[in-house]
């Protein structure tokens, strides 16, 4: 979400990570999650308020960023396609979440390390070179473009798969290498798009969280292979 608002040149404020005295912070992000009258009840963060709109869920939030920022195609078919790549990238992330926490998100990773190891085997080896290879398959077919997943112009979903494959690459850097050596086209999309002016000074700014054992993609050596 917030790469987006930043490829976008997008006014926000990120509640969350701003200053209790501010009147943001963790109490803020609570208060409009319990936020009744007018808005409709949110499930858990991120969810973006714009005017009127709160919005949770990161697919439906880019598809409103999407059509607000230009962040999407204006046909159907094309809105709809990058909507479906932007599922897929959501899928995946639940799984690399579910590689530490494999049997309950209530339970510490320490608690599920041995369920956590034959995750981790299956997800290397199995599920993150079939949904690379996804993406590797997109991008090979387009003759025009080919750093970017959708049309000519970037989508909410090339910012997002940036996002997954950064993730996947600070989480599991020994498995990463190795797919994304048979994954050209999706390395080279990564890196284009990390090029992107916007987009490279909001990586250099204290407004991008650095991965984290805290967050969905963590790094447990013992994890990767
Ligand atoms: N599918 C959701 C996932 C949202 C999510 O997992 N949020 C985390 C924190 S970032 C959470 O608070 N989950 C609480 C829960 O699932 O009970 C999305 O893409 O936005």
């Amino acid at each position: 979400v917030r790469l987006a608002l930043e490829a976008a040149g997008a006014d926000y404020i990120d509640v969350a990570r701003g200053a209790q005295a501010d009147g943001l912070g963790v109490p803020a992000l609570r208060a409009l999650l319990r936020e009744a009258g007018g808005f409709n009840p949110q499930f858990a963060p991120p969810f973006l308020k714009d005017g009127r709109l709160l919005i949770g869920q990161t697919a439906a939030i880019l598809l409103h960023l999407g059509e607000r920022h230009r962040l999407a195609p204006k046909s159907t078919a094309g809105r709809l396609w990058t909507q479906q790549i932007q599922l897929t990238i959501t899928d995946l992330v639940d799984e690399a979440h579910d590689v530490h926490h494999p049997v309950s998100s209530a339970l510490y990773y320490e608690d599920q390390k041995v369920a956590a190891a034959q995750r981790a085997t299956d997800f290397r080896q199995r599920r993150i070179p079939k949904y690379v290879g996804w993406f590797e398959r997109i991008l090979s077919g387009k003759t025009k473009a080919k750093h970017r997943l959708v049309g000519a112009r970037l989508t909410y979903a090339d910012l997002s798969l940036f996002q997954a494959v950064d993730g996947l690459r600070y989480a599991f850097p020994r498995a990463m290498k190795r797919i994304l050596k048979g994954a050209p086209q999706v390395a080279a999309h990564h890196r284009a798009t990390a090029e992107r002016p916007r987009i490279v000074a909001y990586l250099a700014s204290e407004r991008r969280l650095p991965f984290n054992e805290n967050g969905v993609f963590r790094h447990y050596p013992e994890l990767d292979a």
